[in-house]
């Protein structure tokens, strides 16, 4: 592929995923919402803020580039750290109590375990996983090692770790993919299937697939889901970025018009329909209003530049 495609690709997906996300945020726990609110909400903001899905993928972003690659103890590190300093930013009740833990002396891949029966499966390692898809998007068996690693930080439960996987193999075929092919849902569906070992998962993909050939919201909702936990979610945004491949504006739109937890899913949108269509296709008035959007493009660039000399610790 050429370079300055892909350089495009690794930027739409971090930048996508801070614009779905603030565009989704005042949208959070709403049943349905008209895309012609979600457009007036956003123009009326002069400044389009982030909430803790893309402050932590900023985070696992200066990770990877600071130790070349996955550093299980330094990325959680980093995530605390981060927390710290900007603690308002809608954090779930999970990653708060695991950081208090870390803190005060608890091994970073050990602290997961204590919170919820199982561990999280909620869906906030599925949030933050973009630099990862886009870093590993060359080596799906090394990308699903990581983002398991990765997500034990936070959320240790099986469908935690999943439906990050999940969400990174999702990001990393949209990088691969070819901006002049003829785009193929069906086979990319098809590639997530023989990706995803959970049933609950494969389950949902077999559910996109019939779905695709609908519009209808509600049924999305009601198949899909449009939750907190990750099997609830991370379908969801796959779907939205599938029935609308051409377009991140709509994509974005279509997420966020579903309610429930909508700067999730629309950061998840974001981030694959980012990865798939460039940074150039995020449209201006949403993508000069992100904060800190110089900050997360430096950090994609130079996840880009590092991309062919990863490490996996
Ligand atoms: N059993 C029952 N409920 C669970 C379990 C479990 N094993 N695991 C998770 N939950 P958490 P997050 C439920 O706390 O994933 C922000 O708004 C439980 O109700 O690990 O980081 C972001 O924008 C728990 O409170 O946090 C995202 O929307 C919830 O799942 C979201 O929060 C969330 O799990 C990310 O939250
Ligand atoms: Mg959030």
């Amino acid at each position: 592929m050429d370079k300055k495609i892909l350089k495009s690709k690794f930027i739409g997906a971090l930048v996508g995923t801070g614009v779905g996300d603030a565009v989704g945020a005042g949208f959070e726990g709403w049943r349905t919402a008209e895309p012609e609110m979600i457009q007036a909400a956003a123009s009326s903001r002069e400044v389009l803020m982030y909430t803790d899905d893309t402050h932590m993928m900023i985070g696992m972003a200066e990770s990877l580039v600071a130790r070349e690659g996955f550093d299980g103890e330094h990325m959680a590190l980093t995530f605390m750290r981060n927390y710290e300093r900007e603690p308002w930013r809608g954090y779930g009740p999970g990653p708060p109590r695991i950081f208090r833990m870390i803190r005060a002396g608890e091994a970073w891949d050990k602290a997961a375990e204590k919170i919820y029966p199982g561990g999280s499966f909620g869906n906030g390692s599925a949030m933050r996983i973009i630099p990862i898809g886009v870093f590993y998007h060359d080596d799906l068996a090394m990308l699903k090692d990581v983002a398991y690693k990765s997500s034990q930080i936070t959320h240790s439960h099986e469908l935690g770790k999943e439906g990050a996987a999940l969400q990174a193999c999702a990001v990393a075929l949209a990088v691969s993919l070819e901006p002049a092919a003829t785009f193929d849902p069906q086979e990319f569906l098809t590639k997530l299937g023989r990706f995803v070992q959970h049933e609950v998962y494969k389950q949902k993909l077999e559910k996109i697939g019939k779905l695709l050939s609908k519009t209808d919201r509600a049924r999305v909702v009601a198949e899909l889901g449009n939750g907190i936990e990750a099997f609830n979610s991370v379908p969801t945004a796959i779907y939205s970025f599938l029935s609308h491949p051409d377009s991140f504006e709509e994509a974005i739109l279509f997420a966020v018009s579903l309610g429930g937890d909508t700067d999730t899913i629309a950061a998840m949108t974001g981030a694959i329909s980012g990865a798939y269509l460039g940074v150039e296709s995020i449209p201006d008035k949403w993508r000069n209003k992100l904060e800190n959007r110089l900050y997360i493009e430096e950090l994609a660039k130079k996840l880009y530049e590092g991309s062919g000399f990863k490490s996996n610790k």
